[in-house]
């Protein structure tokens, strides 16, 4: 399938050079060829260094998986062909972001490069001030902290673990309010992940407003298989919590890809740049988390930001206890000039694009195979349907988890489960959390692999399915108190 070139040049200010370079190039290339623009989007970069990875036999990968006790997060990187377990940290970087690593300001205090981390994240979200943290859940830890009381309860687009947990360990409760589509992996709603009001009206008339210090607002829903909500619906979510006195903190891990599919999905912003629909979504937020090692392109890194001076003045406060002093918050100088670089890099939309393509070209694989996957296929990851993939399973056999497993024999394929044991146990009745999602998720890291290698995951899913009935369930014989799908061990059930 072909469609014509429509390629828009972006004008945002100086920083866009890149942008502006990239998509004048890929412009000029089609446009001189005279050529049709390739259905997917094409990879605007090419490759400058390669890192060599080996592929395993069955045999070999039956003893490695059994030794991780059927977790794909215990096995080793070595012992993987094709690494689909996350897109957090997994990147490649630029030319450009290498160079700035030699720029790095490694003084205790006052570091430059946390004076280009705050300026870019200014000028891209527009939050007035900016706390670096190690990585995401730093960030999540201290907000957490600081504007939950125990007994509050915090409203979100679906949970997402580490979010979770830090609220609970607060004293907080976290209250799903997506929309009920985003439950459904069939549902092909195209913003799946909406807040839905007469879920968050009435979460307000029973709590009170006054209980709910904020609304945790995901980009690209992770846990809902990486689904976007629209700015319609963010616009309508600062109307509702204004008029009840609320805060909304943005999880901006992956907001980028979420302006991508806004521009792409709705109309009305489909003339504005990335930048432009970013900067949109926070001016409507009061302040964000931010794991850096997805959107922002680098192998570490995070941020807190918000509006708020107080706020501001707390978390500075915090962030010497737990991360390192407040212009470095864990983080190398050089690291905060990759995460500064990582921003602009992540507005770019030919990048963006190639991004959500590449994702795409695997999921419409999997779906020509008849392969049961959640739709609309997401950003970050494509999701493998475990309850339809292995109906003779039930969840407390761990579906999800065997799937990935077996996935990891099949192919040396890792990838990661999404379901019953990332839902954890009810801190109040000790109970499984049932999910009605029971997903295994393969996660593409930026920049990193090519369509051939995207070939290989879709044969091996394809000739797994073929094979599906041979799956076993699983019994979890070691099981972490908190986040337990990071080591838990499990045995394979004979029958
Ligand atoms: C993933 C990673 C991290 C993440 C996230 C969202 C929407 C916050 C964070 C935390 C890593 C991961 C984390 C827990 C379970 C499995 C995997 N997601 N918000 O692979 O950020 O990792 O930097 O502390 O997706 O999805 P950080």
């Amino acid at each position: 399938m072909c469609r014509p070139v429509i390629l828009r040049i972006c004008s945002n200010g100086p920083e866009d050079i890149l942008q502006r370079h990239t998509n004048q190039l890929l412009q000029a290339f089609f446009k001189s060829y005279e050529v049709k623009m390739p259905d997917l989007f094409p990879e605007p970069y090419r490759i400058k260094m390669v890192e060599p990875i080996r592929m395993t036999d069955r045999n070999y990968r039956r003893k490695a998986i059994a030794q991780a006790g059927y977790n794909t997060f215990l096995l080793r990187s070595e012992d993987v062909y094709i690494d689909l377990l996350t897109d957090s940290g997994t990147n490649a970087m630029s030319d450009n972001q290498w160079a700035g690593m030699m720029r790095g300001d490694e003084a205790y205090a006052g570091s430059i490069n946390f004076e280009h981390l705050a300026a870019a994240v200014q000028d891209v979200y527009g939050y007035r001030f900016v706390v670096p943290t190690h990585q995401g859940r730093a960030a999540e830890h201290i907000m957490s902290q600081l504007l939950i009381k125990p007994g509050d309860v915090v409203p979100g687009n679906m949970y997402f673990t580490t979010t979770k947990l830090h609220q609970e360990k607060a004293g907080g409760l976290f209250r799903d309010v997506i929309v009920d589509e985003a439950h459904d992996p069939q549902s092909t709603h195209k913003f799946k992940g909406n807040v839905c009001f007469s879920k968050l009206d009435a979460l307000v008339k029973e709590a009170g407003a006054d209980k709910i210090p904020y609304i945790s607002l995901e980009g690209c829903v992770n846990m809902a298989g990486g689904q976007p909500f629209s700015l319609a619906n963010l616009i309508e979510l600062r109307k509702f919590c204004d008029g009840h006195g609320i805060s909304i903190m943005l999880d901006a891990t992956r907001v980028c890809e979420n302006a991508m599919f806004i521009k792409l999905r709705e109309a009305q912003y489909s003339d504005l740049s990335i930048k432009a629909i970013v900067r949109k979504i926070g001016t409507l937020t009061d302040g964000c988390t931010m794991s850096a090692k997805k959107d922002h392109l680098v192998n570490i890194g995070g941020f807190l930001a918000m509006n708020d001076e107080q706020f501001y003045t707390r978390a500075k406060a915090m962030v010497v206890e737990f991360e390192g002093l407040h212009t470095y918050g864990g983080m190398a100088g050089r690291d905060m000039e990759a995460v500064a670089r990582g921003i602009y890099e992540a507005v770019e939309e030919a990048h963006l694009r190639h991004r959500i393509d590449q994702t795409r070209y695997l999921g419409e694989q999997l779906l020509a195979g008849g392969i049961p996957i959640v739709q609309p296929i997401g950003s970050h990851a494509v999701f493998l349907d475990a309850r339809r993939f292995l109906p003779h399973l039930s969840q407390e056999l761990f579906p999800a988890q065997a799937l990935a497993a077996a996935l990891y024999v099949e192919s040396g394929v890792r990838a990661m489960e999404r379901g019953i044991v990332s839902a954890g146990r009810n801190p109040r009745t000790g109970e499984h959390n049932r999910p009605r999602l029971e997903l295994v998720r393969l996660t593409i890291p930026r920049r990193v692999y090519t369509q051939t290698h995207l070939d290989v995951v879709a044969e091996a899913v394809k000739a797994l399915y073929d094979q599906r009935r041979h799956i076993k369930g699983l019994k979890m014989v070691f099981e972490p108190k908190q986040l337990r799908f990071f080591q838990a061990q499990f045995e394979p059930l004979s029958s």
